[in-house]
């Protein structure tokens, strides 16, 4: 390779990181923040060495289809990254790095700020006092739903869903169960106050609130589906900080209107930035704009943590977070 190396950054990252990057390589970044097409990405992987995406680049096996390709690396901003064909990429010979760890606390703040919302009807109090209906306080007026020593049931157990557990445990006196196929050791759960169930459904049926914790995989495609929310509490509540394909949105909708469930906070759905409109009138929901990990400092640690899998990889040195 002669010259510095030319990285495509497909959305406007943090200053800092916009500054490492133009340091370091050829860096064609995006300022107006202009989401590329689908041929802005194969010209891309034509032109790069490497790109550096985002969870709104749809990488299909289409977009890979290039040739002649010249870039090796997708350095994904994100820890998720489903966004990506990776068997495609991997048949392809494209590495695929993401950014996990630096995301967590963020992104389990966030989680349970959805949990607490909902529980609280803080988005609906908040409605109702912008809009000058508040006309003093009265005994009876929004009461939620108590939060300290409730059950939290987590779907998956990984890093983000530990660092709720912990807070859930031990902020908040909550009785935390689980499940995950591959469940952490009995002395990490213990440490978290949580307790594994061998089943999902046992997890659902148990829960005041279920906060969804999985990759989104074929696998876990509606995951909470109609018979799923069927089996769960009527006075439960759903988190979802993860991806909005493990819920199938319609059902939840149903969910939602039947009262199969209580309420429901979500930050991420099935076809962002499209929303279900039915779940925008319901009081009983929150909704963010997938906020999970959006802080300062967050998004610059996972800007600089894609730089870090860009140097290592341009350096011939095996990639911290490499996923294919
Ligand atoms: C990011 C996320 O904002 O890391 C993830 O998987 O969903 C968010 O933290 C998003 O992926 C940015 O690409």
């Amino acid at each position: 390779m002669s010259g510095r190396p030319v990285v495509v950054v497909t959305r406007r990252l943090p200053e800092p990181v916009h500054d490492a990057l133009a340091r370091e390589f050829d860096a064609r970044l995006n300022p107006d923040d202009r989401p590329l097409t689908p041929d802005g990405l194969k010209d891309a992987l034509r032109q790069a060495d490497a790109l550096l995406t985002t969870v709104t680049d749809k990488i299909t096996a289409e977009v890979l289809s290039v040739d002649p390709r010249r870039a090796g690396l997708i350095a994904n901003f994100g820890v998720g990254f489903n966004n990506i064909d990776v068997d495609t990429a991997r048949a392809r010979g494209i590495a695929v790095s993401n950014t996990p760890d630096v995301l967590t606390d963020a992104t389990a703040d966030l989680a349970m700020t959805l949990l607490l919302m909902i529980a609280r009807r803080t988005g609906e109090g908040e409605r109702h006092l912008r809009g000058g209906q508040w006309t003093g306080w009265r005994p009876t007026h929004m009461l939620g739903t108590h939060v300290t020593g409730k059950t939290l049931g987590l779907i998956g157990m990984g890093r983000i869903a530990r660092a709720v557990a912990q807070r859930a445990h031990h902020g908040f006196g909550m009785k935390v169960i689980f499940h995950d196929p591959y469940p952490p050791s009995p002395e990490v759960a213990s440490s978290l106050g949580a307790e594994p169930r061998e089943r999902l459904e046992d997890v659902l049926r148990e829960a005041d609130f279920v906060s969804l914790h999985c990759p989104a995989t074929a696998e876990t495609r509606h995951l909470m589906n109609r018979d799923r929310f069927a089996l769960m509490r009527p006075e439960a509540m759903l988190v979802n900080t993860a991806r909005g394909d493990v819920v199938d949105e319609a059902a939840l909708v149903e969910a939602l209107r039947s009262g199969r469930i209580a309420g429901a906070g979500l930050d991420v759905f099935e076809k962002e930035p499209q929303v279900t409109q039915a779940l925008v009138t319901m009081d009983n929901v929150v909704l963010l704009p997938h906020l999970g990990s959006a802080t300062q400092e967050t998004r610059v640690a996972m800007g600089m943590r894609a730089f870090d899998n860009l140097q290592r990889f341009f350096g011939g040195q095996p990639l911290q977070d490499r996923v294919v």
